[in-house]
């Protein structure tokens, strides 16, 4: 079996609450040939990753895969790119608002994510559900995420991405029923 820790966020801003998370809580523990790990995580700049890290050290992923909301977003969004900026436009959870700041002072402008973005859109598109890939993760905590993960495990074995997901229909438009969300991200989990 090959090992996933999988996460989702908690809600943030104006949102009472994060799809993430309902999505990632939802899903079967076992996919393929997939056991999953997975953990709710703040929308929180530095302490998120920091706890994707110290889980990674027990559970010894071989890949890690981050869920967030993106509001306005019609359709599932593997993510290709992480930069190295925080530029935020509403405080995180824990009150901090970074805006222009590097992510890793000495790190480089970007990385490109270490799963098969392209083959993940696809998939979930094949069944019926909206996906295409994003060139941008945004520069709030997702982005933060996905950049400081794959700085720390870029000389690794590790295989890190980040997928965004639209608003639940309760939350307002454009939405995913939470169903279509769970399913989009077996289909992806299917293709790692
Ligand atoms: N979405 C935010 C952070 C948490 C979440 O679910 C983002 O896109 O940065």
């Amino acid at each position: 079996m090959k090992r996933l820790l999988i996460t989702g966020f908690d809600p943030f801003g104006s949102n009472d609450i994060n799809p993430s998370w309902e999505a990632v809580k939802a899903l079967p523990d076992l996919i393929d040939d997939y056991i999953l790990h997975k953990l709710s995580i703040p929308t929180a700049f530095d302490r998120a990753a920091r706890l994707i890290m110290e889980c990674t050290e027990e559970f010894s992923p071989d890949t890690i895969l981050s869920i967030g909301l993106a509001a306005g977003r019609n359709a599932v969004t593997p993510e290709r790119i992480a930069v190295n900026i925080r530029d935020a436009a509403i405080p995180d959870n824990d009150g901090n608002q970074p805006v222009g700041e590097r992510i890793i002072a000495d790190g480089p402008a970007a990385y490109f994510s270490t799963i098969p973005v392209e083959a993940i859109a696809e998939a979930i598109l094949a069944m019926g559900i909206p996906a295409t890939v994003s060139n941008s993760a945004g520069t709030f905590v997702c982005n933060d995420v996905l950049y400081t993960l794959l700085h720390y495990y870029a000389k690794t074995r590790t295989r890190i991405g980040f997928i965004h997901v639209p608003y639940l229909p309760e939350q307002g438009e454009p939405s995913l029923p939470l169903r279509s969300t769970i399913d989009a991200l077996i289909a992806a989990i299917k293709c790692l």
